[in-house]
Formats: structure tokens, C-alpha cells, sequence
């Protein structure tokens, strides 16, 4: 496999101004007729190009014709992944039918099949696995699309923009339905799906007054869970209109629920496909977390109508071009729907966690990447998280005026195009004026920036100075590094917590970094004031300040950014979790510092405070962000450490947990809305310090949740506690009637899958693999997967990391076995075995040999390939 790179991009030779499609859905093959008009690109340099169409190794080719006139294989040479065709005219008619199979792909790319019905996955390379065609982003089309299928077993036919035909051939059974889209849009974007769903719908009038039909289709069975899809798309609907001016643009908006999938969803235009994960939604069968990603997720693929529809990727490079500003367009929507302070910190703790750890890893690129040989392997935290932040970014540098202009000008300039982030960045310059050359190295160099920050205060001038010197680590490919331009907003805090006036009278200012080493004074200090540093986490960068645990016990209780509040405590906790695994290794007993104890009694006595921020405050740092934070990753002692500190809170302050678990009771109808959240949270967070005593009259409260609760998180959260507790029989009991209760339901099984594979009681992957064999799991299912064997590697590190090496052969194996039936998922299984630099050497070494075993175990997809070998 061979990569490719940015510099070498080049426009496309051809042209396709339309693309007609017809698709005869068969039980034994589907066959793929199509018709595109097409012709020299004016503005490529190359004249004389032969004509190279992307397609397949699995195409059949039965009939190819230029301009009517029927090709003879000695015309065209197929190579790989092209088809090529020597001598075309500069304009002409191609035709093609093609013969494929979806009921054989189980890589889920392309045409496959999702239970009893028909989809499409086609971003980023997928098309070609459908038809010949010009697969990439830089080649608009408009799409017509016919789909014929029999008419009992697949009674809607659905495709790209507004239906604009349809009929029957009555004596084969069979019907057809004829599908316009009028938006010249890449390949990427076309979807198709067939199958017998039942639907919601719900009208919409725009801003300026257009009528829009809004339709949301699953299996029949989940047409109960289909109303919070539909409230959360309007609610997006709304806000673009508002916050960016944007309106819908086709007469029907799609979603449809399909069960394999590979990722979260899909924005195709106006028929958005969706993981029934990010769909399906009722109290009884989806927890808190989930009614708010389906709000999210519902939100991203809506916001792409605008940022990666309407303007689009020149090049798959370009990815966070539709992917960071979506990203940060859907934390914002978030924000405002729930509480911001507490979305923040969610996407924050995602950042420092895995994203922080994907830079310092052999994956790291920069958020534009300059190479790839697959570029499924792109679509990563860095492209997404990192790439929004640098979007909130230049949001912060212009102000939220300016960056509305900017986004103005961008979609007005660019609608209809395939643009580069350069054209983001150019359109926020012109509207600012500001000058973003330095600030563009964020989109081209890898690798998470640190800050060493100092201060020193003059009493007698009243002068206080921060010193601060930024470095970047070398990452593959970037030894070097020049200065980012950073925002770094801080706050100063005076005498008794209260906030002093900065520049201009407010109390946060953005100081931007530019140079190695910079020096900001602050004139008329009267007293040595607490630095509040990097409020709401302005920049993705690592911040070092010494900072003494007294001060960050008054940070958390006075800063006035409710983020750095947080951010105080987490830091408190880590800076105490690390004495306890200190004194772990030197088998020494641990001890908690008060500190911790009284911080804690503080949050869970103020009353004012927003629960949902309380159960923030009051959560100790993951293993996995303790994890990131260690130079070499001493897995027991982190996971000892934890459960020590935790049981320690919990016996300090039992009381206290108990008396607001029982003042947080529920009151009233289930409802997913931020004030009912908040208090569940908080009220399953004081339920897990109780739990942690591992006294049995808490295990009867836990059950006594378990059975009584109205809803999936208050039942879920008591099941896992139950199930991870030391108390074996009642865990098992538990599993076993959560089992029964919910048979039916994929998604809640998938959960009992996810709980038992995060078990970190010993013997968890003979659990696991026991499992894989009970009649819930099936391997062909991503989600299931991910439910069962991702958990279990990367949210379960005591026994993934067992010694032995017993984990890293389960995980190998897996990926051997997933490489062959669908890349995609086996190259992301991959994640935890990159990271074998940071573990002791035993354990390195058992890791390096699970990839070299990989690496050798025969014929490898570009995506497995790519992670492995980069990462041996
Ligand atoms: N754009 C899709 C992701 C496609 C992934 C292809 N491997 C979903 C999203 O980001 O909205
Ligand atoms: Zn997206």
C-alpha cells in the first residue's frame, strides 16, 4: 500500500455535470446501471488525460459504452482500484452497468445489507465499491436516482433530494421509485435505502417561509423512539437559522435508523443514515447520556447541510473543513440546549483524555494531514475535537460578531464549491482584518503544545507578571516546531476570590502568544493575586503552573469560570491520586490528603451549586486521562489508587452522599431536560461512593433502584454498580434479570454487553469471551463490537494489561479476524496496542509482538496495514 499526499494534489482531469443512477435490488446481485455526462475540466492542465474512474475490486463490469458506442475490453485496462479508458473525446456519455453483491459486503461500505433492508455508506471511498465513477470530493454531480425493488418486501425506495417519479411492473411484483437531487454534490454524499420501514413526520417552515416535510424511518418495532430524534432535529433546524442564518434547502428531510454501521451517522443529502444508537430514544430503554448524543449527533449531520453539503471538501485532507466546524457548531447548539458549563467540561475531559493521547502516539497528524494511505484512519479525534477547537479558536480571537461575518462570507463565496481549510481561514481574515498566517501552523503541525507558565509579583510597584514559554513535542514526521498562536484567557484572582478589573474593566482577558517566550505585565495589582490560567480551556494545549494544593482548594471554590472551578478540582485529585500511587509502589500504606476530603464536603454541601456540575466536581480523573498524563503507564497502581481514593471519600463522607441521594429522589414524569439530568447525575454519582463501601445494606439500596426506577439511567447505573461490586451472586442475578427484562432491545443488550466487558473484577476476559459466544453478540455487528471488545480493551486496563499478555492475544486475534470482514472496525480496534511505548517493558514487548503478529498474519486491508506498521 502506497500513501498519498497533500502536495500532490491535483484538479480533476473530468467533469461530471450529471449522473443518472438505476439500481435493480435482487436477491443474487444488484445490478447498477448508470449514465454520466462528461467532459475535459477546462481547468486542468492535462489535455490529453485518459480517463480513470475509481471502482472496485468487487465490481463486475458488464457493459461499458462511450456516446452509445459499446467498448471492447482491449478499450479500457482495470488495475487496482481504476478502470482505465485511453482515448475519450473532451465531451461525451458514459454508460456503465455494473454487478454487485451487498449482501455479501460485511465492510459496510458501499451497497449492503443492514438486517432485512438495503443502505448505503459512501464517505469517504465508498462509491466506488457501488458503480465506476469519479470518486472524489472535487467532482460535483447532480444526482437522479431510480431504485426498483420487489414491492412486498422493500415498500420504500428512498434516495437523495425530492421524489419525482415512481410506478410499478405489476407482473413481477416489482415497484420503482425515482429520486432528484438538484445540489450538484460529490459521490461521498449519495445514499440510497430500501426495506419495509415505518416512519414519523413532522412539517417545517423555514425562516423565509418554505414548507419542508421532516420524516424519521426505522424498523416498525422502534417507531415508539423516534419522537426525541425529531424534537432535537427541529430544535437544530431552528438554531442554524438563528445563530448562522441557515436555512433547509430541499422540499424533504430524511433520517433513517439502520443497525450496522460503522460509525455514529451519516449526513448524506436530505436522507441522513444513522446508527440506530444515535436514533432511537425512550425512557425506558436509553439512559441520559444517550438522549443527549442522539440531540447531538441529530444536530451534527443536520449542521452538515451547510458546512460539508452545501460547501464541501476539496480533498479528503480537508476533512476537518466539514468536520471541526460541524463539531464546534454542534458543541454550541449543545451548549445552549443543555448547560454549557457542564458540555465543556464533557469535551474537554474527550480532549485531554484521548485525544491528548492520540498526538503524543504513532498516529499523530496534524488536524490537516500532509499524507495517508487510508483515509478511513483520518476520521479521528484530531480531525473532529482537536479541529474544533481550533475553529473555537478563531471564535475567540474574533469575537462572536466577527466569526458570524466570517461564516457569512464562507458559505456566500463557497456555496456550491470544494473548498481547503485556507478558504475557512481566508474568509475569517477578510471580515476581521486580522492577520492568521501564524495561526494556521494549528491545522499543519501534530502534536499538543505545552505552556510553562511563572509569575512574579513587585509589591512596591504593585506589578504582577506572567512568563510564559511554549514548546511542542516532536511528533512522526515533525521534529521541529515554530510558536503557535495561542489564546490563553485568564482571570486574576484578588483577596477573598473576587475577580480584578483587567484591560478595559472585564475580568477575563485573551492574551495571545505568538513568540517562545512572552512576558504580560499587569500594572496596579494591589496584593499578589491567584492566576486563574486558560479559562473555559481557550487553547488545546497542556499547562503547567505551580500551583500549591491550597491554591487550587481556592480556585475551586471562587474562580468565576465555572470550567477552570472544575478544572481545579481535577487537578487537586490528580496531584493526590499521584501521592497515593507513589505510596501503592513503595508498599507503603495510602493515605488521602484532607485536603481532597474537605474540598469534596464543600461541593456536595452548597445548595446553590448546579447539581450536574457537583457530579463534574465530585468525579476523581478516569484511569485512561491519569493514564495519558503518566510518562510510563503503571496500570495497577492507577486502578488501586482510584478505588482507594474513592472508597476513602466515600467513608469520610457517607453521610453527606447519603443525605443528598435521598434529598435528589425523583419527583414527578421522566423527562430528558437538563434539570431532571443534572439531578440523576448527581444522584448515581453519590450511589457510586456509597456502593464503594461495599456494605450490604447500600447493595440493597442499589437493587432497591435497580427495581423501582422509571428510566434507563437511574436502572442502568444501579445495574453496573451491582454488577462491578465484590457481592458475585446478587451481580449475577442482576445481569440475568436485566437480560430477560430487555431481550429485544439491541441497543439495552449491547449496554449488558458493554457493563460485563468493563468489569474489573479478575476474570473478565473469560467473561468476554464467553460472551462472544451467547447468542447477542454477532462479530458482522459494529456495534456489538464495540460494546463487547472495545470496552473491554480500552475501558477496562486492569485486565486488558493483565500480565500475561492474555489481552493483547484476545485483541490480536480479533483483529486478524475482523481485518477480513470489515477494516474499518479492525483498524480502530487497533488504538490500544499503538500505545505499547508507554507501558513497562515486559509489557511492551508482549504488545509489539501481538502487532508483529498482525503484520504477519497474512493479507492485510489498507487500513490495518496503515495503523500497524506505523505504529511498530
Ligand atoms: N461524515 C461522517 C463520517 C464518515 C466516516 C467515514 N469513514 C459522519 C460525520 O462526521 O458526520
Ligand atoms: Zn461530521
Amino acid at each position: 500500500p502506497r500513501a498519498i499526499y497533500l502536495k500532490d494534489y491535483q484538479v480533476p482531469p473530468f467533469l461530471i455535470d450529471t449522473t443518472e443512477l438505476r439500481f435493480e435490488l435482487g436477491d443474487d446481485h444488484t445490478l447498477v446501471r448508470s449514465v454520466l455526462k462528461m467532459r475535459r475540466n477546462p481547468a486542468s492542465p492535462s489535455r490529453q488525460a485518459p480517463l480513470d474512474l475509481h471502482g472496485h475490486e468487487s465490481l463486475e463490469l458488464c457493459r461499458l459504452a462511450i456516446s452509445g458506442q459499446v467498448l471492447s475490453p482491449q478499450d479500457y485496462r482495470r488495475e487496482g482500484e481504476s478502470l482505465l479508458i485511453r482515448a475519450v473525446p473532451d465531451e461525451f456519455t458514459l454508460e456503465c452497468l455494473t454487478r454487485i453483491r451487498p449482501q455479501d459486503n460485511t465492510a459496510l461500505e458501499g451497497l449492503y445489507r443492514s438486517d432485512g433492508m438495503y443502505c448505503t455508506q459512501c464517505e469517504a471511498e465508498g462509491f466506488r465499491r457501488i458503480t465506476f465513477y469519479l470518486d472524489r470530493p472535487d467532482v460535483m454531480s447532480v444526482f437522479t436516482t431510480t431504485v426498483e425493488a420487489d414491492a412486498r418486501r422493500y415498500p420504500v425506495l428512498l434516495s437523495n433530494g425530492n421524489p419525482v417519479a415512481s410506478g410499478s411492473l405489476e407482473d413481477e411484483g416489482r415497484h420503482w421509485v425515482t429520486w432528484q437531487d438538484p445540489f450538484p454534490k460529490p459521490a461521498y454524499l449519495f445514499a440510497l435505502v430500501a426495506g419495509d420501514l415505518a416512519h414519523i413526520e413532522r412539517p417545517f417552515k423555514t425562516a423565509s417561509g418554505r414548507d419542508v416535510t421532516l420524516r424519521i424511518y426505522a424498523e416498525s418495532r422502534d417507531l415508539d423512539k423516534l419522537d426525541h430524534a425529531m424534537e432535537s432535529l427541529v430544535k437544530a433546524m431552528r438554531w442554524d437559522e438563528k445563530v448562522y442564518g441557515r436555512e433547509y434547502d430541499l422540499d424533504i428531510y430524511m433520517i433513517v435508523a439502520v443497525d450496522f454501521f460503522n460509525m455514529g451517522a451519516m449526513e448524506n443529502k436530505g436522507l441522513n443514515i444513522f446508527n440506530t444508537s444515535c436514533v432511537l430514544a425512550s425512557p425506558e430503554t436509553t439512559t441520559d447520556a444517550a438522549f443527549q448524543r442522539v440531540e447531538g449527533v441529530v444536530a451534527h449531520e443536520y449542521f452538515h447541510n451547510w458546512s460539508g453539503n452545501r460547501v464541501t471538501c476539496r480533498d479528503w485532507f480537508q476533512l476537518s473543513l466539514k468536520e471541526g466546524f460541524t463539531v464546534f457548531r454542534d458543541a454550541e447548539f449543545s451548549a445552549d440546549m443543555n448547560s454549557r458549563a457542564v458540555k465543556r467540561v464533557e469535551d474537554v475531559t474527550l480532549l485531554r483524555t484521548a485525544q491528548f493521547a492520540e498526538d503524543a502516539g504513532p498516529m499523530a497528524h496534524p488536524v490537516r494531514p500532509a499524507s495517508f494511505i487510508e483515509i478511513s484512519n483520518f476520521y479521528t479525534l484530531t480531525v473532529y475535537e482537536k479541529g474544533a477547537e481550533v475553529v473555537r479558536m478563531i471564535h475567540t480571537l474574533l469575537g462572536p460578531e466577527l466569526f458570524r461575518k466570517g461564516s457569512d462570507l464562507y458559505f456566500e463565496r463557497h456555496d456550491g464549491q470544494a473548498v481547503t481549510t485556507d478558504d475557512f481561514v481566508r474568509a475569517m481574515e477578510e471580515v476581521s482584518g486580522r492577520d492568521l498566517s501564524q495561526f494556521r501552523l494549528w491545522y499543519d503541525q501534530a502534536g499538543t503544545p505545552r505552556l510553562h507558565v511563572s509569575d512574579d509579583y513587585d509589591a512596591a510597584a504593585q506589578r504582577y507578571s506572567l512568563h510564559v514559554e511554549q514548546s511542542c513535542p516532536a511528533t512522526p514526521d515533525q521534529a521541529e516546531k515554530k510558536p503557535f498562536h495561542i489564546p490563553l484567557a485568564i482571570g486574576l484572582l484578588g483577596p477573598g476570590g473576587r475577580d480584578l478589573p483587567l484591560a478595559g474593566g472585564a475580568t477575563t482577558e485573551v492574551l495571545e502568544l505568538t513568540e517562545t517566550k512572552q512576558t504580560f505585565v499587569f500594572e496596579g495589582v494591589a496584593e499578589r493575586p491567584v492566576p486563574s490560567l486558560l479559562r473555559g480551556f481557550s487553547a488545546p494545549v497542556k499547562l503547567q503552573y505551580p500551583c500549591s494544593r491550597d491554591e487550587r482548594v481556592f480556585l475551586m471554590s471562587h474562580d468565576s469560570d465555572g470550567f477552570n472551578r472544575w478544572d481545579a478540582g481535577q487537578a487537586l485529585a490528580v496531584d493526590i491520586l499521584r501521592e497515593l500511587m507513589d505510596q501503592y509502589r513503595a508498599g507503603r500504606p495510602m493515605q488521602l490528603d484532607c485536603a481532597l476530603i474537605d474540598a469534596f464536603a464543600a461541593v456536595l454541601d452548597d445548595e446553590a451549586l448546579d447539581p450536574a456540575m457537583v457530579a463534574k466536581v465530585l468525579t476523581l480523573p478516569s484511569e485512561a486521562y491519569l493514564s495519558e498524563l503518566s510518562d510510563e503507564i503503571d496500570v495497577e497502581a492507577i486502578h488501586e489508587a482510584r478505588q482507594f481514593a474513592k472508597k476513602a471519600l466515600a467513608q469520610a463522607l457517607s453521610g453527606r452522599f447519603e443525605r443528598r441521594y435521598l434529598a435528589l429522589a425523583p419527583a414527578g414524569v421522566y423527562a430528558p431536560d437538563a434539570v431532571q439530568v443534572a439531578r440523576r447525575s448527581l444522584r448515581n454519582l453519590c450511589l457510586s461512593y456509597l456502593m464503594a463501601l461495599e456494605q450490604p445494606a447500600q447493595l440493597a439500596r442499589a437493587r432497591a433502584q435497580y427495581d423501582d426506577a422509571d428510566n434507563m439511567t437511574d436502572r442502568q447505573g444501579a445495574l453496573s454498580l451491582i454488577a462491578h461490586s465484590a457481592f458475585g451472586a446478587e451481580a449475577d442475578a442482576v445481569l440475568e434479570d436485566f437480560y430477560r427484562r430487555f431481550e429485544r432491545e439491541t441497543l439495552v443488550i449491547n449496554q449488558w454487553l458493554a457493563i460485563q466487558a468493563s468489569d474489573p473484577k479478575p476474570g473478565a476476559l473469560a467473561r468476554v469471551d464467553a460472551l462472544m459466544k451467547h447468542e447477542a453478540f454477532d462479530i458482522r455487528n459494529p456495534n456489538k463490537v464495540r460494546s463487547l471488545i472495545s470496552v473491554f480493551c480500552n475501558q477496562n486496563a486492569v485486565n486488558f494489561h493483565a500480565a500475561d499478555g492474555a489481552g493483547y492475544d484476545f485483541l490480536a486475534d480479533r483483529i486478524i479476524e475482523m481485518n477480513r470482514l470489515n477494516p474499518q472496525v479492525a483498524s480502530r480496534l487497533l488504538t490500544p496496542l499503538t500505545r505499547w511505548r508507554k507501558y513497562d517493558a515486559p509489557r511492551q514487548a508482549l504488545m509489539q509482538s501481538a502487532l508483529q503478529r498482525i503484520l504477519d498474519s497474512g493479507e492485510l486491508s489498507k487500513d490495518v496495514y496503515e495503523v500497524v506498521s506505523k505504529s511498530l
